[in-house]
This record gives C-alpha cells, sequence and structure tokens, in this order.
C-alpha cells in the first residue's frame, strides 16, 4: 500500500521541499497552505508522479481545519505521517515594543493551529499503527534565547515539550513523535518576519550560507523513513556559519 503523507504549509520553504522529496519517493500527498494560486499549481505539478490532494486552509482557523480533514476523499483515509510544518515569526522586536497582534497570530499560528491538525489526525495515524509518525517543526529558538525571540520563541518550545508529552501519550500505538529545531535557514519565513523588507532578508542570509529548505526536507524524509522500531526524538540543525552568542551584560550601571 502506498503510504500517505499529510504537509501544513506546503506552499513554500521547508513544506514545500518536502512535498517534492516525497512526491520523487512515490508517496501520496496531502498538502494545505493559504495562497490557493500557489497549492493548486504545485498540486499539478506533483501529480505528474503521485496522487496528490490540496486543502487550502488557514490553520489558524479550526472550523476549517474540521472541515477540511472531514472532506479527506477516502483514498487519503489511511495516513502514515503528518508533517506539522506551517508557522511563522513575525518581527524581531523587544517585547516592550511588539505588536500584541503580532503574538496572537504566531500563537494561533504555531501553537494552535498545530494541536488542531494533531488532534483531528491522531486516530487516523494511530489506525494506521506501527510505523506512522508526527513530525513537528520546531526550531531552535524554542531551545536558546536570543533578543527579539520573545513569542516566536515561546511557541517553538511549546513545540518541543508538546512533542515530547505526545510520545508518552502514544506509547503501545507504534507511532512516533519527532521535533526537528533548525538554525538559520533560507526561506521566506524572513520575508514574512521583516514584513517584506528585502533588505533585512539579504542581511539576515549575507555570507552566511544558511541551511537550504531542500536540506530540512532531506531530513524530513529520513526521519519518516526510519525502521519502525525507531523514533527520532529531536533532531537540532544549524549552519556550520552560526553559534551562540555569549552572555551579554547591561554595563549602563558603571
Ligand atoms: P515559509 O514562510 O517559506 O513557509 C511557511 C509556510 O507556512 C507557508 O507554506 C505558509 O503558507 C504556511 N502558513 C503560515 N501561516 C499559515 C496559516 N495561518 N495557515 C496555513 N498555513 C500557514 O517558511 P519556512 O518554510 O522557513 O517555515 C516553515 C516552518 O519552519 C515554520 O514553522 C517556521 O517557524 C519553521 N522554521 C523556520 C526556520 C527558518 O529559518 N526558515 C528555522 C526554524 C524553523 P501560506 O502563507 O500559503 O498559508
Ligand atoms: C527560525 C530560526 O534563529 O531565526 O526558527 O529563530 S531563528
Amino acid at each position: 500500500m502506498t503510504s500517505t503523507v499529510f504537509i501544513t504549509g506546503a506552499t513554500s520553504g521547508f513544506g514545500e521541499a518536502t512535498a517534492r522529496r516525497f512526491a520523487d519517493a512515490g508517496w501520496k500527498l496531502v498538502l494545505t497552505g493559504r495562497r490557493k494560486e500557489r497549492l493548486d499549481a504545485l498540486c499539478a505539478e506533483l501529480s505528474a508522479k503521485t496522487e496528490v490532494h490540496g486543502l487550502v486552509l488557514d490553520v489558524r482557523d479550526r472550523q476549517a481545519v474540521e472541515a477540511a480533514i472531514a472532506s479527506l476523499p477516502p483514498t487519503f483515509d489511511k495516513l502514515q505521517a503528518l508533517v506539522n510544518n506551517a508557522g511563522l515569526a513575525l518581527g524581531v522586536e523587544a517585547a516592550q515594543n511588539c505588536s500584541l497582534d503580532d503574538w496572537e497570530t504566531m500563537v494561533d499560528t504555531n501553537i494552535k493551529g498545530l494541536i488542531y491538525t494533531t488532534r483531528l489526525l491522531l486516530p487516523r495515524l494511530i489506525a494506521h499503527g506501527r510505523g506512522a509518525s508526527i513530525l513537528n517543526v520546531g526550531s531552535v529558538a524554542g531551545n536558546y534565547p536570543y533578543p527579539g525571540s520573545n513569542v516566536y520563541g515561546g511557541t517553538k518550545a511549546f513545540v518541543g515539550q508538546f512533542s515530547l508529552s505526545l510520545r508518552c501519550d502514544l506509547r503501545g500505538t507504534g507511532v512516533r513523535v519527532s521535533n526537528i529545531e533548525p538554525g538559520l535557514c533560507e526561506s521566506e519565513f524572513s520575508l514574512v518576519r521583516f514584513g517584506g523588507d528585502q533588505a533585512k532578508y539579504d542581511a539576515t542570509y549575507a555570507g552566511a550560507e544558511p541551511i537550504q529548505p531542500q536540506d530540512i526536507a532531506e531530513t524530513i524524509f529520513w526521519i519518516l523513513n526510519q525502521p519502525a522500531h525507531i523514533n527520532i526524538n529531536s533532531l537540532e540543525l544549524m549552519p556550520v556559519s552560526q553559534d551562540w552568542a555569549g552572555f551579554s551584560i547591561d554595563r549602563s550601571k558603571g
């Protein structure tokens, strides 16, 4: 039986690259995103390789997610893997200067959207049993603070802890749970974060040889194709150019 993977946020970046990687390997795909034109174009392209079903939806909209999943054609009933990838960061301002609307959007997308798809698809993953997987896309920002990571980092810390807790609850079902925690990767992520500012986007990646979406897709493909008795709990990756700054100290009292 052909395996099926459900990927949220497939209209760009990691999600799109991951869809291509799994299509190349012949997996059936359920792909989601808000931008219909992009989703339609990707589904049309990949349908030359495999069966693809697109769901135009906003993961923040619980009813829309429920309706979309309920509408899946029977041929996509059996699910082997869920890639919870849809997410975003908005801004790098200090907390005291941040927009509460931006904070809410990050919580609604990165936390609430992720728990909606997880909870709604769990019965299908459990029905698959041994060899099924949930792959959550966390971030190094969930492990280490940096100025301006505030709520974004908090949402990704949630993803890490939720992933670990899920593993406990899924004991005996055969369903695996993994959290990948990438560092600097080149994608529209930074255009979104900087409100479309191309100069800030360029400065983010200049000279850094960042990770590319295809690298992340390979990592996800590797994790989801491990033997069924192995669970990759978490996998943190950075470009070689990135490491940790020292502790910072306010010296204004001197
Ligand atoms: P992109 O901006 O390229 O892709 C984000 C994807 O998420 C898009 O397909 C977008 O689709 C989708 N998305 C965003 N909001 C929603 C929503 N409300 N409903 C449905 N889909 C949504 O960024 P990346 O590929 O880089 O990011 C993917 C994930 O990786 C995110 O969770 C991000 O936090 C994480 N990450 C990124 C890193 C990086 O440096 N790039 C590093 C570590 C983690 P659409 O707009 O069409 O809805
Ligand atoms: C994205 C990576 O370092 O910009 O999650 O927070 S970082």
